[in-house]
């Protein structure tokens, strides 16, 4: 048997190292290393443990080769995504620089008016099609110091670098930066000139499906990989990856990938560079196939998780939590909280630090002049009205500002299995919600290796068709009659 392959997905609170198997029209996962993340804070600013983040990736690979031989067979290829934005520096040696900044720390912020003094923000959302996000890779580099003779390697490039010895941007991750053109994916060496930064600073670029190299022999060595497996170029953005896995059926659907953030939008042709789309903040960021991902951050399930850790008295590295949460529990008593309670802005700047939420979340609705009941599953209720309120906004004007139809919503990632907050989506928009598969971004990963290798079909239609057949998903139907006469506003 043959065609495994690996992927490392590594998300902003939890990495894993997944085998996948391809049969003819069904894709398996077993997960064969699993790892906690979070951001760490060094001297006062926010970091992540990039060294800490490879050493389990080492451990992922050596369990996948196992898992291989018992399997009788052996990977062919590796493919790597993570969350976006966040970047190492690597010097001409290729020795990487400290620990890579996370993007919850605010040096972007602090750099914003500075960067925008030197391109308006009009001629960056005319060129990049980015969303304004004050963690945005090109506020991040305005902040570092000098550059020259450094590399910026995106966190998938630097765990490829590290793997294989190459260098490459990623294209999808790339879309991110704030540095590529929305239209022509390519680098805009204006724009580096004109912020003063390297003309080298980005490694050659690469598409996904693409092969990187060989894993070096010290890494075959150390993993008991075979010398001859390759790394591949996925949609190395975990968001990317993760549209690719949508078991959708028709081509107007909407997508909340749903995980610390809610990735909220619609798949386009083309990007939409318009002024109103400027003003109403959405991303034009590129997915596989020369697709376009347009849509918003929204705040996501890390309100929940950051509440969550509050109440149980965990701070930031701190080890073991004082009081332990049963999420379950706090949800279903969440469902009997009273409808119609008090909403906040998840997208506020307020809420993207680390620390102490049901506070921040308590003040913000107080500032509304509107009052929380007493108890966490107000707050968490509130959470989720707010998330669902947000997510109907957010769809309804992302088919109207780009024309893209939408007849159903897809939930994928770790949200999906929030039943509560399902169901008040499809409740807040009026239209049914498929949720499903928990597992899309390693799924998006493995196919586009698959597809690579020869060993699934060439059209994205096609590799949907394989997650929608080899994963169960569950559909939720709206059910507040008021809202539903409001379903024709999403159909173009
Ligand atoms: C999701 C994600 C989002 C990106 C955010 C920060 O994991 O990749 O798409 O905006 O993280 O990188």
């Amino acid at each position: 048997m043959s065609d495994l392959f690996a992927a490392i997905d590594i998300g902003a609170s939890s990495g894993r190292v997944i085998v996948g198997h391809i049969s003819e029209y069904e894709v398996d996962l077993h997960v064969v290393h699993r790892f906690p993340n979070g951001v760490i804070e060094t001297n006062g600013s926010l970091h992540w443990d990039f060294d800490g983040l490879f050493a389990e990736v080492l451990v992922g690979l050596a369990a996948a080769a196992e898992h291989a031989t018992a399997m009788d067979g052996q990977i062919t290829s590796i493919g790597i995504d993570t969350w976006a934005v966040d970047y190492g520096l690597v010097d001409i040696r290729g020795k990487m620089e400290g620990r890579p900044f996370s993007y919850r720390d605010d040096r972007g912020t602090r750099h914003v008016a500075e960067v925008h003094e030197l391109i308006n923000p009009e001629r960056l959302y005319e060129t990049t099609g980015l969303q304004h996000l004050p963690f945005n890779t090109i506020y991040q580099l305005a902040a570092e110091q000098d550059l020259s003779g450094r590399q910026a390697l995106l966190i998938p490039d630097l765990i490829t670098f590290a793997l294989t010895g190459v260098r490459r941007s990623e294209a999808t991750n790339a879309s991110t930066t704030g540095l590529f053109g929305a239209v022509s994916g390519e680098l805009v060496g204006e724009f580096l000139a004109i912020l003063d930064l390297p003309a080298d600073l980005f490694a050659p670029l690469i598409q996904p499906g693409e092969t990187i190299g060989k894993l070096s022999l010290d890494i075959a060595a150390r993993t008991g990989l075979l010398a001859t497996t390759i790394v591949v170029a996925v949609a190395s953005h975990d968001t990317a990856s993760a549209v690719v896995a949508i078991p959708a059926a028709t081509k107007k659907f909407a997508f909340i990938s749903s995980g610390t953030w809610s990735l909220v939008g619609v798949e386009l042709q083309k990007p939409v560079l318009t002024e109103a789309s400027r003003l109403a903040n959405f991303t034009n960021e590129r997915g596989v196939d020369g697709t376009i991902r347009y849509l918003r951050n929204v705040g996501g399930l890390w309100l929940l998780s950051e509440s969550v850790r509050s109440w149980s008295g965990e701070t930031p590295g701190s080890g073991a939590p004082v009081r332990q949460f049963d999420l379950p529990t706090l949800l279903d008593l969440a469902a009997a909280e009273p409808g119609n309670g008090p909403l906040i802005n998840v997208d506020s700047d307020e809420f993207i630090a680390p620390g102490n939420m049901p506070a921040r979340i308590r003040a913000a609705v107080s500032a509304t002049g509107r009052d929380l009941g007493a108890g966490e599953a107000a707050v968490v209720r509130c959470i989720l009205d707010s998330l669902a309120a947000t997510y109907a906004r957010t769809i309804r004007e992302a088919a109207e500002l780009s024309g893209q139809g939408v007849e159903v919503i897809h939930i994928v990632g770790g949200g999906s299995q929030n039943r509560l907050l399902c169901q008040l989506t499809a409740n807040t928009t009026g239209l049914v919600v498929i949720a499903g598969p928990v597992e899309a971004t390693a799924l998006g990963n493995i196919l586009v290796q698959a597809r690579a290798a020869g060993a699934a079909p060439a059209s994205l239609v096609g590799l949907r068709a394989i997650v929608a057949a080899s994963h169960t998903t569950r559909r939720y139907e709206p059910v507040d009659e008021s809202v539903l006469s409001a379903k024709t506003d999403y159909v173009h």
